[in-house]
């Protein structure tokens, strides 16, 4: 897949491909991540790339000229067809749905803004679809733009090596995962849950599910609403919310962090 960024900070999005999954994503050539920076497309002296906002108001806009310069300029060197997205406030929310989406696509551009925002024009006439990561306020798009290619990334086949996706392609998908645990057995007088030592597979895979489930339930009921949950999920989901059954109880306290305090 062939992923281009048009921003004001190439180094930004360049420096946080180095690492990790994505990292190894992009040298194993499974992915590459080009960069435009619309400062190129500024001809006058002062390289001028923001503008006062019409109307008034405070803040500075991004100016239309060097900015949709360089979406096209980036867009022809991807795949005929490839989706011009702005990463905005008012997009369509980011999710692992979107996600699975466009990993499946051989090339997408990605537009990062700075100031208020961009001359809506551009919007008109150099994008396809605005998405969101979440609702705070922040200072560039640089950040969703990185957030939307980690998830890509690592969609991308090849990309986890021998680890198949724990999250996407097990009983659990879609759902939060339950209490991780290494050594030691006993940290600072806490110990691991025994059923983790007992050797028992099967007993292990149920309680996982069970400690899955709980803990969406309790603190992410929206995603239980939209999950396909498989058969094992989907009766533990049916046991939970029937309720009064102790270790269910138990398991969905514990998931909502009712036992965090001493
Ligand atoms: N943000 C809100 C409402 C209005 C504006 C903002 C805001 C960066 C260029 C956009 C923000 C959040 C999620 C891009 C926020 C995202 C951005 C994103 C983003 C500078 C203009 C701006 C949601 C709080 C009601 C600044 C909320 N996903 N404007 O942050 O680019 O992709």
């Amino acid at each position: 897949m062939k992923i281009e960024v048009v921003t004001l900070f190439p180094r930004m999005i360049a420096g946080a491909l180095e690492f990790g999954i994505v990292g190894r994503a992009v040298a194993r050539g499974l992915l590459t991540v080009g960069t435009e920076d619309p400062r190129a497309y500024a001809l006058d002296v002062h390289r001028t790339v923001d503008d006062r906002p019409y109307g008034g108001g405070p803040g500075m806009v991004m100016k239309p000229e060097p900015l949709l310069a360089a979406i096209r300029a980036a867009h022809a060197r991807l795949p005929p067809g490839s989706p011009r997205v702005y990463l905005s406030a008012q997009g369509e929310r980011f999710a692992q749905r979107e996600a699975r989406e466009l990993a499946a696509l051989p090339g997408l551009l990605l537009v990062a803004g700075r100031y208020e925002g961009v001359d809506e024009r551009v919007v008109e006439l150099g994008i396809d679809r605005e998405l969101s990561v979440g609702d705070y306020v922040l200072s560039g798009g640089e950040l969703p733009a990185l957030t939307v290619i980690d998830a890509l990334a690592r969609l991308q086949p090849g990309a986890l090596g021998d680890e198949r996706s724990s999250l996407e392609e097990s009983f659990t998908e879609g759902l939060l995962e339950g209490p991780h645990y290494t050594r030691p057995e006993v940290f600072e007088g806490r110990a691991v849950p025994p059923v983790l030592l007992s050797g028992d597979h099967a007993d292990i895979r149920r309680w996982r599910l069970v400690q899955a489930v709980a803990r969406t339930l309790a603190r992410r009921p929206d995603l239980l609403a939209g999950a396909e949950l498989t058969g094992a999920a989907a009766r533990v989901l049916k046991e939970l919310r029937s309720g009064g059954a102790e270790p269910a109880a138990r398991a969905a306290g514990a998931a909502a962090g009712q036992d965090r305090g001493k």
